[in-house]
């Protein structure tokens, strides 16, 4: 093997003498430019493949060639690809498609930048055919549970201006195989539909073409009465069928490979086919049909519940399941990965599986709504390989992630959230990586880039990542609990939350049932019952307080106080150590960071530091809210090994945030560090 060829790890002094500039987050995992201007051999021209030679000429350092080929290895599919190693002085990259060739490039330079050397040949080929961001973005630039500034899109400016963040977008998704996005809010505007929007939107296409990427848009399932003046949006109405109609021909016309539609249909006050008395499958069928002539999907969500008596955490599967069968081949049921709504901890949503005639793929939530926003640093990939190992990703048809990016220069808020995007682009090409190689993967192509690091700083910081979302979950929601938030904003803690007039499902007492006897919901065959829902073995596991773990006692269990855990402490106890642990988690990811500080960009650095600050002090608000307000009901002292809090329960009480402008317990105004 010529020696040349292997791709060594590139020492230091390499990264340190290229010209990084000060650092703004903006460049995410993207290859820089090295100079090398490597040789790139294609014989096949097309606008992927020259963007694809394109970025091994800019950024591959040596002298290796490489060499581009169309391939027909039918095992490939579409997107897979392979890499011989060198040989005669050359790579090669075969694939099927254009833009299986974009990914093994990009696939080539994250192991070059990784230090791994090529000395055995790589096939790669994606498990979900379908790996799709989706963006909660309105059409007036706000986005629902954004915390990265505003939206990207600009529709003032499209199709006229284009910003060039758009294909910095669309780089950083075929980066790590994203290859589909919605660009509009579940909470559908119909105007996104107009014939004035779809011009706008067809420009994005057309940037996100070249990089793999297809449109996708949610659908206000009234657009029939809202722009079509129809009186019915009626599935079963041959009008309203024909508006569908003619409003797909109108997009394809303009977007040839439109993906399909995202519907969120009768839930939170959306209109839905429900409002006709029609199931959720003649809505979904008669878009289904509408789209089916052009090759386009529906995406159809299950996160339903409506204010009835039953527990909330099986509403999904209630009205779901007994669909199953009845949709067609072009529909997927877009289900949450828990039975809730992106709580901290959650078990899987007992749909998955349930339903084995229907296509199914999971919603997981990018944007931290409910784990400190861009105020908290929570590496996602643990939870959603948790996900997976309850749910076999095999059994699914797609996976989408609710975006955490906005037009902040560092796209998302906490610098360190960018390798949450990043977690699930690889998660969703290959849901096997484990959390660890996804972590290590990111901090090598963000963090290290440019730095010497020790190999135990490393360490810490990758240890530092995949320890986050268990501390996330001790500091506001062990055991189990879920739903303690404040009212509207889901930032922070208010167990004690009441609102006159509010759906009792809206509220945490719902969820936390705390009295003087004991805390938890009761979701085993003595209360909701909901662990019916769910197969064997977990059925029988969770109904039993002796089987069911930890980590989800207080889900499927109201338990008395003085309950004996496993551990031999009292649950009271228990709970106040978990808290505890939470808030020292969060003091020694400080102590970490500050060990990495002489490593590490300045700016990024402080960025983080600050961050820390807030996510340490807003462990230590919940910590005191929820054990100060559940001390009410057990009347049992703190352990002592539990700090005293540092709030009284009234001053927390008083605690009121506005929607954008976190006030935190000491008044410091969070939203300065955005
Ligand atoms: O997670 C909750 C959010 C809502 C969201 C809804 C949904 C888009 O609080 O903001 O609406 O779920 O997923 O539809």
């Amino acid at each position: 093997m010529n020696s040349k060829c292997i791709l060594a790890f590139f020492a230091v002094c390499v990264f340190l003498a290229s010209p990084l500039g000060a650092y703004n987050g903006s460049r995410l995992w993207l290859p820089e430019k090295t100079g090398d201007q490597a040789t790139i051999l294609n014989d096949v021209e097309s606008t992927t493949i020259l963007l694809a030679a394109e970025e091994l000429r800019d950024a591959w350092r040596g002298d290796c060639a490489i060499e581009l080929k169309l391939s027909e290895d039918t095992a490939l599919g579409r997107d897979g690809y392979v890499i011989a190693p060198p040989a005669d002085g050359k790579i090669t990259l075969k694939a099927n498609t254009d833009i299986g060739l974009l990914y093994g490039a990009y696939h080539l330079l994250r192991m070059q930048r990784m230090g791994h050397e090529l000395n055995k040949e790589i096939r790669e080929i994606p498990l979900f055919d379908v790996r799709i961001l989706n963006h909660w973005d309105n059409l007036d630039g706000t986005i629902e549970r954004g915390y990265a500034g505003r939206s990207l899109w600009k529709w003032n400016e499209l199709p006229d201006i284009v910003s060039p963040r758009y294909r910095d977008y669309a780089r950083a998704n075929a980066a790590i195989g994203i290859n589909a996005v919605v660009l509009n809010n579940v909470n559908a505007s119909s105007k996104i539909l107009t014939a004035e929007y779809i011009e706008k939107v067809a420009k994005l296409a057309d940037i996100f073409r070249d990089y793999g990427i297809k449109v996708y848009l949610s659908a206000n399932f009234a657009a029939p009465m809202q722009l079509g003046g129809l009186h019915t949006a009626d599935p079963l109405d041959d009008d309203v069928v024909e508006w569908w109609r003619e409003k797909c021909d109108e997009i394809y016309k303009m977007i040839p490979d439109f993906g399909g539609f995202l519907v969120k249909a009768n839930s939170e006050g959306q209109p839905g086919p429900c409002d006709f008395d029609r199931s959720h499958a003649d809505g979904a069928n008669m878009l289904a049909k509408a789209l089916k002539p052009h090759g386009g999907l529906v995406m159809w969500r299950s996160f339903v519940y409506s204010p009835t008596d039953d527990d909330r955490a099986k509403q999904a599967y209630l009205e779901f399941n007994p669909l199953d069968g009845q949709f067609d081949d072009n529909v997927m049921v877009q289900i949450k990965n828990g039975p809730v709504d992106f709580q901290p901890r959650e078990p899987f949503n007992p749909l998955f599986g349930s339903m084995l005639s229907t296509k199914q793929m999971v919603e997981f939530q990018i944007t931290q709504e409910y784990l400190g926003q861009s105020n908290h640093l929570v590496f996602l990939a643990p939870m959603w390989k948790e996900f997976f190992g309850w749910v076999n990703p095999r059994a699914l048809s797609a996976v989408a992630g609710v975006a955490n990016i906005g037009d902040n220069d560092n796209w998302t808020g906490h610098p360190l959230a960018q390798s949450n995007w990043y977690a699930f682009g690889r998660l969703a090409w290959n849901p096997d990586l484990s959390s660890r190689e996804i972590a290590e993967e990111w901090l090598s192509l963000i963090l290290y880039d440019g730095s010497p690091i020790p190999e135990l700083i490393k360490n810490s910081i990758t240890e530092m990542m995949l320890s986050s979302r268990e501390a996330a979950v001790d500091y506001m929601m062990p055991l189990g609990l879920h739903h303690l938030f404040a009212f509207g904003h889901h930032y922070g803690p208010e167990p004690w939350c009441w609102r006159e007039g509010a759906r009792p499902d809206w509220l945490p007492s719902y969820y936390h049932q705390a009295d003087s006897v004991g805390i938890g919901f009761n979701r085993s065959e003595s209360g909701s019952k909901a662990v019916a829902q769910y197969p064997q073995p977990y059925r029988e596991i969770y109904n039993n307080v002796e089987t069911c773990p930890d980590n989800l006692l207080l889900w499927f269990h109201h338990l008395p106080w003085d309950f004996k855990m496993k551990s031999g402490l009292t649950l009271w106890n228990e709970l106040c150590c978990h808290y505890e642990r939470g808030c020292q988690a969060v003091k020694k990811m400080q102590a970490t960071w500050k060990s990495a500080e002489p490593y590490i960009d300045a700016d990024l650095y402080k960025d983080v530091e600050r961050r820390l600050v807030i996510q340490s002090r807003d462990a230590e608000w919940w910590k005191d809210a929820c054990l100060l307000y559940f001390g009410e009901f057990s009347q049992m002292p703190l352990p002592e090994n539990v700090s005293a809090p540092v709030h009284t329960l009234d001053a927390l009480k008083n605690v009121k945030l506005g929607i954008t402008n976190y006030e935190a317990p000491s008044g410091e105004l969070l939203d300065s560090v955005r």
